[in-house]
């Protein structure tokens, strides 16, 4: 929801988009989609408003907003809380379904359909389920993955992989990204990005670091490895445990990417991801093609496919993305919408 011609909107109603935002996920962990879908839309017209809203006629006044949801509005508006988001996070059935896509590679979709099975506990899906190779790791570590992981010790983990990576090459850059460079207390994972200047020496760094991960016995387990060679990125998924007692293993993603593909991918890998979609958004608005590889000009679409990749424009640094897409920068902190 980009509007404006440089500026990327403020959301005044924050204290209400993240309460429906909440009550939209669980609609749909319920498969009510259209409750979820009108919850969805008058969430973005909210975070559009120009203003913070403060009585019900207000909210009923919004495209998208019918009286109910204007109830739900003033609920929030009135008493902070909504009863309805309460119980239904306290809904068995619900709950089973959270419980569920909690799991490191289950989605929404996979834990539908093990409560459509029957199951109802972790230790039902523990015993019954057929799980992938990437769900038996998220099971092995579920107590673990669903806590956050505090700043600090992102900054130990970040410690070990540049004393790995200066290793290899004291010339190697990494810059921690995601959540961490957004400047949140707490970090889901930490995701490592890495480059080398000269453009060249980033080529074959990416199985060094793996390697030299499992040997210390830094990386315990693999979640998804995605080696893309020397010209495009590699990407691995995986889980790390510090040396010490009352260690956790946390999870920890670790890009290699080519010199050239810095900016758009430093960008890209500090999010938000609905930032990133915003972002996407308003550049093909321009005409554009925004990834985390490159920024695009003169993209021809038909349709929403791509028929002419259009020329790739220079962008050394995350600011230069932001001046061809006409947008004042936006530092990480305020990404996060
Ligand atoms: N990303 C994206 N779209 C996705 C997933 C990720 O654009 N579907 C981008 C934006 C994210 C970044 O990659 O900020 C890192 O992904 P994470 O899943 O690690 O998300 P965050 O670091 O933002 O949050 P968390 O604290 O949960 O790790
Ligand atoms: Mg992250
Ligand atoms: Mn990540």
């Amino acid at each position: 929801c980009m509007t404006g011609k440089s500026q990327l909107p403020t959301n005044y109603n924050k204290h209400i988009t993240d309460k429906l935002e909440e009550l939209a996920v669980l609609y749909k962990a319920r498969g009510e989609n259209w409750k979820e879908r009108s919850y969805s839309k008058a969430v973005a017209v909210l975070k559009k408003h120009p203003k913070e809203v403060t009585s019900w006629e207000e909210a009923k006044n919004l495209p998208c907003i019918g009286e109910s949801l204007a109830d739900k509005v003033w609920e929030i508006i009135s008493s902070g809380r909504l009863r309805k988001l309460d119980h239904l996070s306290e809904d068995k059935d619900t709950s089973s379904i959270s419980l569920f896509s909690n799991l490191w590679g289950a989605g929404l979709v996979t834990a539908n359909k093990w409560f459509a099975q029957g199951y109802r506990t972790l230790d039902d899906i523990r015993e019954k389920a057929e799980l992938t190779r990437q769900q038996q790791v998220g099971m092995k570590y579920y107590e673990e993955f669903i806590e956050r992981i505090p700043r600090v010790e992102v900054i130990e983990i970040e410690d070990i992989v540049k004393e790995v990576i200066h290793g290899i090459n004291p010339g190697l850059i990494l810059v921690t990204c995601g959540s961490f460079r957004r400047g949140k207390s707490t970090c889901g994972d930490v995701d490592c990005l890495i480059s080398h200047p000269d453009g060249k020496s980033h080529k074959g760094v990416f199985q060094q670091i793996l390697q030299k991960g499992h040997d210390m016995d830094f990386l315990t387990d693999d979640l998804s490895i995605h080696d893309g060679g020397d010209h495009n990125q590699s990407k691995y998924l995986g889980v790390c445990l510090l040396k010490g007692d009352n260690r956790k293993h946390r999870r920890l993603d670790i890009i290699v990417v080519p010199y050239a593909q810095w900016a758009c991918a430093i960008l890209y890998f500090t999010g938000s991801a609905h930032f990133n979609r915003s972002l996407r958004l308003y550049a093909q608005k321009q005409g554009m093609h925004l990834s985390e590889h490159h920024l695009c000009t003169d993209v021809m679409r038909k349709g929403t496919t791509i028929i002419h990749e259009g020329t790739i424009l220079p962008t050394f640094t995350e600011q230069d993305i932001f001046l061809h897409l006409g947008l004042d920068y936006l530092e990480p902190h305020d990404r996060d919408k």
